[in-house]
């Protein structure tokens, strides 16, 4: 019987594992053996845990991106004089920096940005490693590559300010540091240096799309879930026979605002404006310190700010 839902819960129902296709996607071969249930994991998703594919990219993205974290972690306990007390007590504000702006792109000492260097050249290999398996894997399922070019609009932007900004701007110096309030120091920094960031106009788009997501995801995800005692979340079954669930969520946004997407189109919005976010900030960036150096100067020549 189907235990009582509200807007927090979920009918948690079990079988057997499912074990995804078969050796005809080519992808049995480096999947994990083992599955487990946990109700739990059930409360948000699937109760099911693994097979999990792993590959050889895998496994490098994992290595590296653990060496990544293992070399800015002990950065961190070098900084603190491995003293656990003062290592939990400054946390947040402890940092590994990027080398002084006199390196340029030349290879600095270890201590002097050195490590900095060697760590990011490792989450770089960790994060395209990812980006790999995730186009690999759908191609094995036979699907589209919407998730690996969507990730890689996050990529660009992460690329832009890690790596092709600060080449461009022939400094390591002006990469970003890591640390958790450093990292926030930093992109304060980076909107004062160059007059005020809320003057660059791709900053501006990248914030659009932003919140343009999280209205998107609120509007479609609270839909289904208002539909879902029509069935409304059996994505298959409204797509190969539309029902009374999704007539009536299209039906729901036509009577409130006389326009509604469709059950495909609402993923492509959703899609666009998400990778949207991402694709203007990385211009934006890309475009500070190398050909505008003042965004609120810019505003002013291009007539949205005031001439003082
Ligand atoms: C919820 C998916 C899970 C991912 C998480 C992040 C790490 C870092 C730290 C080794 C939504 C995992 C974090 C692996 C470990 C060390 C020292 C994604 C979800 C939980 N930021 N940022 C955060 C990164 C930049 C900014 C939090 C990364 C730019 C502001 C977290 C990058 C600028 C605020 C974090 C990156 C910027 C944050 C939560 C890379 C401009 C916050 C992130 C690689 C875009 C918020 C204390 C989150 C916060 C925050 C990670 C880049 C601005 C530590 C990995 C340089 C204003 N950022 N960030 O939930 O609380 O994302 O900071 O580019 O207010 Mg940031
Ligand atoms: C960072 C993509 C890269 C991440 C990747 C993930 C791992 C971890 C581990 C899962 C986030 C790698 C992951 C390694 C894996 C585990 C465990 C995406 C990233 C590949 N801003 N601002 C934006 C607002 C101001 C500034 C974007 C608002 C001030 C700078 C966004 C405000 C100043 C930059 C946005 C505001 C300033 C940005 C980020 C308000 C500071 C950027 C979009 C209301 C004082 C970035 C063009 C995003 C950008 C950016 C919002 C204010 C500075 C829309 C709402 C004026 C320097 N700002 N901002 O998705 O693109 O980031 O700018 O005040 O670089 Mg801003």
């Amino acid at each position: 019987m189907a235990q009582y839902q509200n807007i927090f819960t979920q009918v948690q129902v079990q079988g057997p594992p499912e074990m995804g296709v078969d050796t005809e996607a080519n992808i049995a071969e480096g999947r994990t053996k083992g599955t487990g249930f946990s109700k739990l994991l059930g409360w948000i998703g699937n109760a099911q845990l693994g097979p999990l594919y792993l590959g050889s990219f895998g496994v490098v993205s994992l290595a590296t991106g653990f060496a990544w974290f293992f070399i800015v972690g002990m950065s961190f306990w070098a900084q603190v004089d491995y003293n656990p007390a003062v290592f939990l007590r400054d946390l947040f504000w402890l940092a590994l920096e990027p080398p002084a702006p006199e390196y340029g792109l030349s290879i600095p000492p270890l201590n002097e940005g050195g490590w900095y260097l060697i760590a990011s050249f490792l989450l770089l290999i960790s994060v395209l490693c990812w980006w790999i398996r995730s186009y690999r894997l759908a191609s094995q399922l036979g699907m589209g590559k919407h998730v690996s070019w969507a990730f890689a609009s996050a990529i660009w932007l992460f690329l832009v300010l890690g790596l092709i900004r600060p080449i461009l701007m022939g400094s390591w110096s002006e990469a970003v540091p890591y640390g958790i309030f450093p990292h926030l120091d930093w992109t304060n920094l980076f909107s004062i240096t160059y007059g005020n960031l809320f003057y660059n106009p791709f900053h501006a788009l990248s914030i659009v799309f932003l919140y343009g997501s999280v209205l998107l995801f609120a509007m479609h995800g609270a839909t289904i879930l208002a539909v879902s005692r029509f069935g409304g979340e059996r994505e298959i079954e409204q797509i190969v026979d539309r029902g009374t669930a999704s007539e009536r969520a299209a039906l729901f946004w036509r009577w409130t605002m006389g326009f509604n997407a469709t059950m495909e189109g609402i993923h492509r919005w959703a899609w666009w404006f998400a990778v949207l976010t991402t694709l203007t900030g990385g211009i934006g960036i890309l475009l500070t310190g190398t050909v505008v150096d003042n965004w609120y100067v810019w505003a002013q020549a291009h007539g949205y700010a005031p001439l003082d």
